[in-house]
């Protein structure tokens, strides 16, 4: 059997990925706390609850173990609605919380990255609009500014906004995400009230702290034509790589936002990213399709032999993530993949996806594409948006009722690579033996 390891830079960072709304629990007064109150909204009617205690003080064992894990850097996201409960009032208390566990962090050699808004926002924001309200991207500057003067002694990268581009397509074009509009006239004044946000957060967190680096999570999807060399599906595919995964950073280079054929002038938002986040899951084909004139006359789905996940979410497609790097480094910027991962409780397939993926990203490094690090989505199983707890992503599950954190084999997978820097022959034969004919060819 062929033998190799795939070395990764020194340096680089191993880390988890997690969102506040989705691990903190009894956040009680943000927009999806209300959304999932609504009969009809997540699957089963279920609700972020507890979550996994984060706010409880359970972050200590998922960090202890994130540490123990071999892993050097840790994602989370801080809760607007906590720190400003109120248009002028502010939450001392959460914002030296949010210090506790990032010196939490630092004891325990993880470099933190924050994100300053995933999917959230204060019930407050919204009963004004939301980000509809060209006020917002100024609300969302002094949030921002708050925010960093208190945390910035513990830590020099930020995400702004994570997934603007699934913030605006699930909330106001699918509608599976409040405010649960199909608008794309909305979707537009959103995500460039985004881009805006982000410029003018960018801007803060330079005057307040200089060595900082600053990004955007994006949330990259693969689109491939269903037949290829049909023209049809293929100016699909470039309709939807350009709005759902260009439009954004586009905007921030070169200072003009183009979505849904609209286009809007935003020479503030030149310039304002020092690293490209990308966040990548899976791809899918897109057709041409007459009778789907509500979905802009195009079907994505899956082909019917494809390798999916537990609920069929998400295709085994890691060649996916080299072209999302590939096309992430043509910004010139160090890249970060800030999330990556599975649904799959019973852990059948992560171990797979995993080296699959960890591969294409060693591929892409050796591309000399300046690639700085992984966050793997997610550390434990936590509440999946509109699909409550029916998807499990974490490397650890979790019993809802109990607390209880499960081990999954997949944690032996991924501390192999996290303490070695590296990823062989070796620890795909014995936690990924899937992954081992297509990783080393004999
Ligand atoms: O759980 C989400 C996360 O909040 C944003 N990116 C995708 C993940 C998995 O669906």
């Amino acid at each position: 059997m062929p033998t190799a390891t795939f070395q990764f830079p020194a340096g680089f960072l191993w880390g988890t990925a997690t969102a506040a709304h989705q691990v903190e629990g009894h956040n009680t007064n943000n927009n999806w706390s209300a959304w999932e109150e609504e009969p009809g909204h997540i699957l089963n009617g279920q609700r972020a609850g507890a979550a996994c205690d984060w706010w409880g003080g359970r972050w200590k064992e998922d960090l202890d173990r994130a540490a123990a894990g071999g892993q050097n850097a840790h994602r989370m996201s801080i809760e607007w609605s906590r720190i400003q409960p109120e248009p002028g009032r502010w939450d001392e208390d959460a914002l030296e919380h949010y210090r506790m566990i990032l010196r939490g962090m630092l004891q325990r050699k993880l470099t933190p990255m924050i994100t300053l808004h995933h999917f959230t926002d204060p019930l407050w924001l919204t009963a004004q609009g939301g980000w509809e309200n060209d006020e917002t991207p100024a609300q969302f500057a002094r949030f921002v500014e708050k925010a960093v003067e208190a945390l910035k002694e513990y830590n020099t990268l930020w995400v702004t906004i994570n997934e603007p581009n699934v913030y605006a397509t699930s909330g106001y074009v699918s509608g599976d995400f409040p405010p649960g509009k199909q608008d794309l006239a909305a979707a537009f004044q959103v995500l460039l009230n985004m881009v805006r946000g982000h410029a003018l957060a960018y801007r803060a967190i330079h005057r307040l702290q200089p060595e900082a680096r600053v990004g955007v999570a994006l949330n990259y999807r693969g689109f491939q034509p269903a037949h290829p060399g049909n023209p049809l599906d293929a100016a699909l595919v470039r309709f939807l790589a350009h709005n759902f995964n260009a439009s954004f950073l586009e905007a921030l280079s070169r200072g003009r936002f183009r979505y849904a054929l609209r286009s809007t002038a935003v020479p503030e938002a030149v310039k304002t990213q020092d690293f490209v986040g990308i966040n990548y899951y899976t791809t899918d084909l897109v057709a041409f399709d007459l009778s789907a004139y509500q979905d802009l006359f195009h079907r994505r789905f899956y082909p019917g032999d494809a390798v999916l996940s537990e609920n069929g979410f998400i295709r085994h497609t890691p060649q996916g993530l080299f072209e999302a790097l590939h096309w992430g480094q043509k910004f010139g910027l160090p890249l970060l993949v800030t999330e990556n991962g599975v649904e799959d409780s019973q852990d059948g397939l992560r171990p797979r996806y995993i080296a699959e993926h960890l591969h294409q990203l060693w591929r892409a490094i050796n591309f000399n594409w300046q690639i700085k690090g992984y966050f793997h989505w997610s550390q434990v199983d936590n509440f999946e948006w509109e699909r409550g707890w029916s998807q499990r992503f974490g490397l650890w599950g979790l019993d809802v009722d109990t607390q209880t954190r499960i081990h999954r084999p997949s944690v032996d997978l991924y501390t192999a690579v996290c303490k070695s820097n590296a990823l062989s022959s070796e620890t795909v034969q014995q936690y990924a033996p899937a992954a081992y004919p297509a990783l080393f060819p004999g």
